[in-house]
C-alpha cells in the first residue's frame, strides 16, 4: 500500500492531473466528503488529507509514504527525514515582505531601527533579515498576516503572494521578494528503499507530467 499525503485546496487540485497521468483517480471529493482517508481506483494507493503544514511531518514519521508540500512549509519544517526528489512546479507563489501603502520601508531598514515583522514563516523571515543585517522583532502568527500592520501590531509582514489581490484589498504593498515557491514531492526515506518498486515509477510519471516551468 502506498499512502500519499495531500492538503485540501490548491495542492489537492493541482496534484490531481499528476495522479491522472499515473492512472490514479481519487474516488471521493475532499470538499464534499468528511473522510480523511480517500480511496483511489487502485487498491494499493490511498490519499490521506492533512493540514498543508503537517504534510512533511506525516511523511517524516511514516504516516504517509509520499506527500506534496510547498517549499515554504518544507523550509519551516526543516526537511529532516525527508527525501525531496522532485520539484512539481505546482501551487506556485512567492514569499514577500509587504508594508502598509505609504510606510517608508527603505528608510526604516536603513535607519538601523528594529522592524516589527508579523509572519507565519519565522525561519524564512529570520534568515532573510539576518542576511540584510536588519534587526527584526518577529511576531509569530498562524493566519491573516495582513491584519497585523493594519492594526498597528507590526510594521511589516512576510507572507505568500500569488496574484497580489489580498495585499491590494488590504492596502498593503510588496516591497521585497524573498523567494519563489512551488510544491515539492517528499518521500519517506525508509519507504523509498522498501517500496522502490511502487514508488520509483510514480516519481518518474510525476516528473514527466509536471509543468515544465
Ligand atoms: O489554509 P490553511 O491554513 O488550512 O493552510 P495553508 O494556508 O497552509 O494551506 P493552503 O492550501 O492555503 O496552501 C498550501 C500551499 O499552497 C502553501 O504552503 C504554498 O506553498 C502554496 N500556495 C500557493 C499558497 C498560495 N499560492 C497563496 N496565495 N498558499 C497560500 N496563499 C495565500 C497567501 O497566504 C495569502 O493569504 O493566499 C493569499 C494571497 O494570495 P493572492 O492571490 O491574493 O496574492
Ligand atoms: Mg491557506
Amino acid at each position: 500500500m502506498i499512502t500519499l499525503a495531500l492538503s485540501k485546496g490548491r495542492i489537492f487540485e493541482e496534484t490531481l492531473p499528476l495522479l491522472a497521468a499515473a492512472g490514479i483517480e481519487v474516488l471521493e471529493d475532499p470538499e464534499k466528503s468528511r473522510k480523511l482517508i480517500l480511496p483511489t481506483n487502485r487498491a494499493d494507493v490511498r490519499v490521506v488529507l492533512v493540514r498543508a503544514s503537517d504534510v512533511p511531518t506525516y511523511v517524516q514519521f511514516g504516516g504517509a509514504d509520499i506527500g506534496v508540500a510547498g517549499k515554504d512549509v518544507l523550509i519551516e519544517h526543516g526537511g529532516e527525514g525527508l527525501y525531496q526528489p522532485l520539484d512539481l512546479k505546482i501551487a506556485k507563489c512567492h514569499v514577500s515582505v509587504a508594508v502598509p501603502a505609504g510606510f517608508d520601508y527603505a528608510y526604516a531598514v536603513r535607519q538601523g531601527a528594529r522592524l516589527r515583522v508579523a509572519t507565519k514563516y519565522t525561519a524564512i523571515a529570520r534568515e532573510f533579515f539576518a542576511q540584510k543585517g536588519v534587526h527584526v522583532d518577529l511576531v509569530k502568527l498562524y493566519g491573516s498576516m495582513e491584519l497585523a500592520p493594519l492594526t498597528g501590531m507590526a510594521d511589516a509582514i512576510v507572507d505568500l503572494v500569488s496574484t497580489g489581490n489580498t495585499l491590494r484589498a488590504n492596502n498593503l504593498v510588496e516591497v521585497e521578494r524573498i523567494m519563489e515557491i512551488s510544491s515539492q514531492l517528499v518521500v519517506n526515506q525508509a519507504a523509498l528503499r522498501l517500496k522502490q518498486a511502487q514508488l520509483r515509477p510514480l516519481i518518474d510519471v510525476f516528473a514527466q507530467a509536471s509543468p515544465k516551468n
